[in-house]
């Protein structure tokens, strides 16, 4: 067989098996991969360097596919090119990552070809994507990840990282807002190592994109300091080609590939509509698709002889070389620089470094206190210098957040200065989010921070994260009332529950300088969940831990604090953040006039539901029904812990602009308030 030939086959077994995937499924989107199949064949088989053998392969090329309708794409390059699987622990299972069977059951319970790229449930998904433009901002990170990376380890001789990220995306990733903004900071960062095509088809859902897109993308790209590359034919390998290699040999600026594209190449009835777009092409279009391919028309789920064989003596080759020569170099590597290589063998299993919890601070009680994030800068200062590859910044307000590493030698994150460790965003809180996101793929421990009210701009990468089970940090500071002037557009009221309702997410609002060092004690064990910090403006009294219990309790979730008068409670205060020390007070004068009062400090509702019942009981006897939660915040949910006879002080409207202590006279959040709650409760007057 000649060349061409074997590749036009190779190209049309990815758009056949998309084609009868799609039918068989009876859902999915068969028209993109249809077009894409020679982009996706080209960068796998002609440009990257991935080792199928070792999916995981720190220096691995990275692939991206944002427009994750297309996920066929995906199952169709990873099956032929026979990408190996993986599991959490980073173990070869030794089986292929997405098989024939997973494709014949595309879209069905357990198949490992899902509706949209599932990171953590398909080897060789780089990042989970299907909300357009997600994909494309976590390349940004994926990128900053790879120069950070290079600057730290590569040493003369030593090119240890030197990988790129390939991104591909449609109309759809380019409307969405994320994307700009992700394309604007990699522009601005020169990120040399990203690649971006974008699969210029004319074609969304609802038409032709004359109705919603008609602005120049290329100048825009310009404008961002792209360089911006135009290939005419999306069926023309040899200037896809030719265009990736412009890519590899451009320095200082992203490259923006655009690329003109007809969704669902091959169908008389179908192509450059967007009937192509979502639905599968129907039995007789099928037929006659595949008449056009000159493919079997009533073979399905054909793969001819020869095209395993031509991704194995391509990708496969190329990359097994690569992957041996990198581990050879790694090993002369190791051997000179061991405790570099010890690093990076740390990162990959995303371990701590020994020593990576020394001279955390402590706080002394202190009836004035420490602000949240005052605390927070503090300890992420000396968390930063322990574990060099934890960074992150804050989207414009790290003087606010408290977030700048301030230690000598921490630096800045610049296109000239890859090796800082201060990220500065931008007031980009959604791109954060991704780039957060696409640090944490690359193992690097990232963090972002904004005010909480702003993590709203960042929850569908923060809700990515959870799904993807990647241990991102996230810092909101400002977490109630405490900027009370600044009015109801930054105090947040709702946010606390909504992000409680994101399963796997572990939320902390810790109650005063110590339980925020706890806080991050817990987060950074965390190897597979994301977490938030929800941290005060204002400082809160740090408590005499001699007097109440200890703030380690932090790692239980919840934990009785002050108990008074016995182990014996008549009421609970379950309280967070703020109102902890609140309700200490109210404790202290119900202890005065002799009720039996408990304190439970409650940072984390996702914490404490993953303890055992027994613990839960202990801290919350269910035979204790007076139960009275305080919260800034809204209401909304609390009744889980306070039970049908239980009460809240909570947030039922929107805040308001006034200082402080006016707002919490005017919500009710004060020590007699709380004691006159309880004794109406208790039928005490
Ligand atoms: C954030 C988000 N909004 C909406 C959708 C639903 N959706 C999926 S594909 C699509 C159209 C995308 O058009 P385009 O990116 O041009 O893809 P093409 O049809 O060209 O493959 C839409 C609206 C989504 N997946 N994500
Ligand atoms: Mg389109």
């Amino acid at each position: 067989m000649n060349n061409d030939k074997i590749v036009q086959l190779a190209v049309n077994t990815i758009r056949t098996l998309s084609i009868d995937a799609v039918q068989a499924a009876k859902s999915g989107h068969p028209g993109t991969p249809m077009a894409l199949a020679p982009l996706v064949y080209t960068i796998w088989n002609r440009a990257m360097n991935f080792d199928p053998q070792y999916p995981i392969w720190p220096n691995r090329d990275r692939f991206v596919l944002s427009n994750g309708h297309a996920s066929m794409l995906l199952w169709s390059i990873l099956h032929l090119t026979k990408v190996q699987a993986v599991n959490a622990d980073y173990e070869e299972l030794g089986k292929p990552s997405v098989a024939l069977e997973d494709i014949r059951r595309f879209r069905q319970l357990d198949s490992k070809a899902p509706g949209h790229p599932e990171y953590h449930w398909v080897s060789g998904v780089e990042t989970t994507s299907g909300p357009l433009g997600q994909g494309v901002a976590t390349s940004v990170g994926m990128a900053i990840a790879q120069k950070w990376l290079a600057k730290r380890y590569n040493k003369p001789g030593f090119e240890i990282f030197n990988y790129n990220i390939y991104a591909v995306c449609g109309d759809g990733c380019m409307m969405e807002g994320i994307a700009s903004e992700a394309a604007s900071l990699g522009g601005h960062l020169g990120l040399d190592n990203l690649c971006w095509v974008w699969d210029n088809n004319h074609i969304t859902i609802e038409g032709n994109t004359s109705i919603t897109f008609t602005e120049d993308v290329a100048a825009r790209f310009l404008a961002y300091g792209w360089n911006v590359l135009r290939v005419g034919d999306a069926n023309d390998i040899e200037r896809i080609e030719n265009a990736l290699a412009v890519f590899r040999r451009t320095q200082g600026r992203p490259t923006f590939i655009v690329l003109d594209s007809h969704i669902g190449y091959g169908s008389p009835h179908k192509q450059d509509t967007s009937a192509a777009h979502g639905e599968p092409l129907g039995e007789e279009e099928v037929k006659l698709t595949k008449r056009d391919y000159g493919w079997p028309e009533e073979a399905q789920f054909l793969v001819p002889d020869g095209v395993y064989d031509h991704f194995a003596a391509g990708i496969g080759q190329r990359g097994a070389q690569a992957q041996q020569d990198w581990t050879k170099l790694f090993t002369a590597y190791r051997a000179q620089y061991p405790d570099l290589a010890k690093e990076i063998e740390q990162i990959q299993r995303r371990e701590l470094p020994e020593g990576w919890d020394r001279n955390l601070p402590s706080f002394p009680a202190d009836p004035k206190g420490v602000a949240g994030r005052e605390a927070s800068g503090k300890t992420l200062n000396v968390l930063a210098q322990n574990i060099p590859w934890l960074l992150g910044g804050s989207a414009d307000l790290g003087p606010s957040n408290k977030t700048a590493l301030t230690y000598e030698g921490a630096g800045n994150f610049q296109a000239g200065t890859p090796g800082g460790k201060n990220l500065h965003y931008g007031i980009r809180e959604h791109a954060m989010g991704a780039v957060v996101n696409g640090l944490s793929v690359s193992k690097i421990r990232g963090y972002g921070s904004t005010f909480f009210i702003f993590s709203d701009y960042a929850r569908p990468a923060i809700r990515l994260s959870a799904l993807m089970e990647l241990p991102t940090i996230f810092i909101f500071t400002h977490d109630a009332m405490g900027d009370g002037e600044d009015g109801p557009t930054h105090q947040p009221v709702e946010h606390l529950a909504s992000l409680r309702a994101i399963p796997g997410l572990v939320t902390i609002r810790p109650a005063d300088a110590n339980e925020v060092v706890e806080a991050y004690r817990y987060i950074m064990q965390l190897r597979h969940e994301p977490a938030i910090l929800v941290l005060s403006r204002q400082p809160l009294p740090t408590l005499d831990r001699t007097k109440y219990a200890s703030a380690a309790g932090v790692a239980k979730g919840a934990y009785v604090l002050a108990d008074a008068l016995g182990k014996n409670p008549e009421v609970i205060l379950i309280a967070s953040g703020s109102e902890v020390s609140l309700a200490v007070q109210a404790h202290e004068k119900l202890v005065a006039e002799e009720i039996r009062s408990r304190v439970v400090s409650m940072p984390s509702w996702d914490i404490f539901e993953h303890q055992s019942k027994e613990y839960r009981d202990s801290v919350l006897p269910p035979g204790v029904k007076t139960r009275l939660a305080v919260e800034q915040a809204s209401t909304f949910g609390w009744e889980r812990y306070v039970g049908d006879a239980g009460r809240v002080i909570g947030m039922e409207t929107f805040g308001a602009s006034a200082p402080l202590k006016e707002l919490q006279n005017k919500f009710g959040f004060e020590p007699d308030r709380v004691v006159a709650t309880v004794k109406e409760m208790l039928g005490k007057k």
